[in-house]
């Protein structure tokens, strides 16, 4: 069997170094590995309200980003979500696989509907239903996430059992990929709680976009623990334990390696050199993304290529979906 990789993330907002930690990074290196498919995830950023200009923008800047962070359209597929139709269709067909009680169980789930009580819509509900159509229309067997997005992949597994159990040998079941260190990187502003693009202020997270003295200013402005050595210990000091997580994947610097280097000189100076080394990481990023988004008919045909691609392999997989099924006619 084929090793194949699946990945996509939601055009909500801007893109933050959160998601290019815990998954862009991870990305531009996999390509070399796999052939990918990395999807902006649209029909999923809708199931919490969306304003409908902005959600175009982020899509097109979304995937812009993808370009950005080194994603190669000749080694991998890069497409919008709901131009496969496909997508939708076997997320309704998944939708009638997996029980409500695995669904209730799901803590993004639980987490996102306590901070919007009766506003919530049934697609936030069904949203792992979706995500395990985009990855199982494609074969996929590996999928890069962080460790937030880890339940939904088993979920997926479970579905893809049960569907292969019920009507045939159809899905291939995939595996989640995870990165051990800074899979979860926390809010600037509150380290207790995952850096996040629909956080309430931007000073939760460090843009892609962001310029340098914005970069500069937030980095300075984050919360800090009671004390002042720079020491990497979760539980008891976890503002400053997420800022070395963070100048570790922008330096490649061991955390062991950092705390001696900062020893005595208290938490200014190491936000000081932080704020420079997300700046030399980003910069040429945030660069990257505005000479894409101002050149959109590259853009637009490289999303173009990419949806067709993506359309050819899901087609087939759903024509056997739907025969497996008994749908339509023959
Ligand atoms: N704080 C994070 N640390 C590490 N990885 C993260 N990811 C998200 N936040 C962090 C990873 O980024 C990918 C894309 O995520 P998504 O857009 O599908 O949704 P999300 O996980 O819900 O990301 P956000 O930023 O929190 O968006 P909103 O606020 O719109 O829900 C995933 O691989 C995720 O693990």
């Amino acid at each position: 069997m084929k090793a194949l990789c699946f990945s996509g993330i939601q055009p909500t907002n801007v893109i933050h170094i959160g998601n290019y930690i815990g998954a862009l990074k991870q990305w531009s290196d996999l390509q070399h590995r796999y052939p990918c498919y990395f999807c902006v995830v649209d029909l999923h950023a809708v199931t919490v309200t969306q304003d409908p200009k902005l959600l175009r923008e982020n899509i097109l800047n979304t995937a812009a980003t993808y370009l950005a962070v080194g994603i190669d359209p000749k080694r991998s597929r890069l497409f919008i979500q709901s131009e496969v139709k496909e997508h939708a269709e076997l997320g309704w067909l998944l939708g009638t696989i997996v029980k409500i009680a695995e669904l209730q169980r799901m803590t993004q789930f639980k987490d996102k509907s306590k901070k919007r009580g009766e506003s919530v819509g049934v697609g936030l509900f069904t949203y792992p239903a979706l995500m395990a159509a985009d990855i199982l229309l494609y074969d996929t067997t590996v999928v890069p996430v962080g460790e937030d997005q880890m339940q939904h992949v088993e979920l997926t597994r479970t579905i893809a059992r049960r569907f292969n159990q019920q009507f045939g040998d159809t899905f291939v079941v995939p595996e989640s990929l995870i990165q051990t260190t800074g899979a979860r990187i926390m809010g600037l502003d509150d380290p207790t709680e995952k850096m996040s693009k629909s956080a309430r202020s931007p000073m939760n997270y460090i843009a892609l976009t962001d310029d340098d003295d914005t970069v500069r200013k937030k980095v300075m402005r984050a919360v800090t623990d009671s004390g002042d050595d720079v020491s990497y210990d979760p539980k008891k000091k976890p503002a400053i334990s997420n800022l070395l997580t963070i100048y570790h994947h922008m330096t490649g610097t061991h955390l062991k390696d950092t705390e001696k280097k900062f020893s005595g000189k208290g938490y200014g100076d190491f936000k000081k050199a932080l704020a420079e080394a997300v700046i030399e990481h980003i910069a040429p990023v945030r660069r990257k993304i505005a000479e894409y988004r101002k050149d959109p008919q590259q853009l637009m045909k490289l999303l173009d290529e990419g949806r067709d691609a993506a359309c050819e392999a899901a087609e087939k997989k759903m024509n056997l979906v739907r025969d497996r099924m008994g749908l339509g006619r023959r």
